[in-house]
């Protein structure tokens, strides 16, 4: 079965986006609707979204900037290697992120996810200002968060808590990766001439990592985001506690508690085989792009 998503990501700083991006054109199951970006410059992310969707060979996904600033410390960047920062590109949609999404929804008759994978501020404004649109959702995954009492900082969560905690507890269908389980999926510097081999993309994507790598002096970096796209798909990768669980914002950080008054719907992730996901985000991003007729 395919689904159809809609892809709201804060593409250029941690690298993993790039390689969520990439996984979700190239997966025969996923077909990507829309791109929002979030955080900073909305603008720049935007344009380095349709330079990836070139060397993806895709064309024709409607792409718009959201909520730009936000950032609350200084990011390690990975994609202005590819773009110069402050980039635009004239084929960039006009409308604000939470108008396209909420366009697609109501144009749209099969159920569409979103998925996003940077902070929810877009997210949040789609379900305050065209809540008609939301509801048509067939649900809502997440990148964030931190299940842990000792420490609850996460970027995604903790650069807009409020936000966060109001898609958490908003009702629909939200399914959350948070950073405890989705920091165990991994790519490693081992893993880089496979990726460059990916057709099209691959000397990107390599070259994004390398540098991210390199900046941050490590030989590995978590695939948080295309580990939560993959609850999209279902719980192959990922598992879901049954828990009721409430999204708590205190101090400037998002607790997640468990409660019976819990909003339906909202669940986090509590598995993962981090070993799996590595291998089936390489795998996926080592075919070609599906022509858009393999879709149907
Ligand atoms: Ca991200």
């Amino acid at each position: 079965m395919v689904i159809s998503l809609i892809l709201d990501t804060d593409l250029g700083d941690d690298v993993d986006d790039a390689f969520a991006l990439a996984f979700a054109i190239r997966h025969p199951q996923i077909d990507v609707r829309a791109i929002t970006t979030v955080l900073g410059d909305t603008q720049w992310r935007a344009a380095l979204v349709l330079r990836v969707l070139d060397d993806l060979k895709t064309s024709g996904i409607p792409v718009a900037a959201g909520a730009p600033r936000g950032e609350r410390r200084e990011p390690t960047r990975s994609g202005d290697v590819l773009l110069p920062l402050g980039s635009d590109d004239p084929r960039r949609d006009p409308r604000p992120a939470w108008d396209l999404m909420a366009d697609v929804l109501a144009h749209e008759t099969h159920p569409i996810w979103l998925v996003t994978i940077g902070p929810a501020t877009n997210a949040a404004r789609l379900i305050a200002e065209r809540p008609e649109s939301a509801q048509r959702l067939a649900g809502i995954v997440m990148m964030g968060g931190r299940h842990d009492p000792d420490n609850m900082w996460e970027h995604n969560f903790s650069s807009n808590p409020e936000a966060a905690s109001t898609v958490c507890n908003s009702g629909l269908n939200v399914r959350v990766a948070d950073y405890v389980i989705s920091s165990q999926a991994r790519l490693l510097r081992d893993d880089l001439s496979r990726i460059h081999n990916a057709p099209g993309v691959g000397p990107s994507l390599a070259m994004m990592l390398t540098t991210y790598l390199d900046r941050r002096q490590c030989d590995w970096t978590s695939m948080y985001d295309p580990a939560a796209l993959m609850l999209a798909l279902g719980e192959q990768y990922l598992t879901l506690d049954s828990t009721r669980m409430r999204a708590v914002v205190l101090d400037g950080q998002v607790e997640f508690q468990a409660t019976a008054e819990g909003p339906a719907g909202f669940r986090i992730a509590s598995t993962i085989k981090a070993e799996a996901v590595r291998e089936s985000l390489l795998q996926v991003i080592e075919q070609p792009t599906p022509r858009a007729s393999e879709l149907q």
